[in-house]
């Protein structure tokens, strides 16, 4: 068995550290249970949601956000969020720098894309990031999937690994934190559902390890 830990997003800009981004209740809280869950695995890796001043996404305030946007790769506005050379870009303390991973993708730099899962670029799932491939390459047969937010880009990410059908998917919940709490349960269900393996704990996560 050959294992990797994803860290999704693990992102000032998506904590209260940046009340003027996308914070997340808790954001800031998730690093000691990544580090563990980092430490069970062969292989980390990691993204970062990266978008410029020209994203098609950008609202100013804050009632203008989550408003469906016809667009293919931007489907929602949000408040500008983790730009390159800004504290919300910058990875939480205490977690390795991106040139510490051993595979870390960088996600939405054109205007026009704002991806939620590390493993595709585009909305409709057709241009490869890498990861997938970077994954079955090593030889992964378990992923163990933590970060921001539970709700978006942690579960986009943990569903397209799990429908790749070649790894066991284990979401780590107490390594995440999400956005809007029926979101979350929601998003959990249908992970379940779909066969990814649900852990509360790091001592769930060793156990669904040990199974
Ligand atoms: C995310 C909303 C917008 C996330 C990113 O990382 O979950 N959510 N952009």
């Amino acid at each position: 068995m050959k294992i990797a830990s994803v860290n999704v997003d693990p992102q000032k800009g998506f904590t209260p550290l940046c009340p003027d981004e996308l914070p997340v209740p808790g954001g800031d809280e998730i690093v000691p249970a990544l580090l563990a869950q980092n430490a069970l695995a062969d292989f980390i890796v990691g993204s970062s949601d990266s978008h410029c001043d020209a994203a098609l996404f950008r609202v100013e305030k804050d009632d203008e956000q989550f408003q469906p946007l016809d667009h293919p790769n931007t489907d929602c506005t949000f408040k500008m969020h983790c730009k390159p050379g800004t504290k919300g870009f910058e990875l939480l303390d205490g977690l390795p720098a991106p040139t510490e991973y051993d595979f870390f993708v960088w996600k939405g730099v054109a205007p026009d894309l704002h991806p939620y899962g590390a493993c595709y670029h585009d909305l409709a799932e057709k241009l490869s990031t890498g990861l997938i491939e970077y994954l079955r390459c090593n030889d992964v047969t378990t992923v163990i999937v933590g970060g921001l937010a539970t709700d978006f880009c942690v579960a986009t990410t943990a569903r397209q690994l799990q429908n790749t059908g070649r790894f066991t998917v284990i979401l780590h919940v107490d390594a995440c934190r999400g956005i809007a709490p029926d979101g979350i349960d929601t998003q959990i269900q249908s992970l379940k559902q779909s066969g990814v393996v649900i852990a509360a704990t790091i001592d769930d996560v060793k156990k669904a390890l040990a199974a």
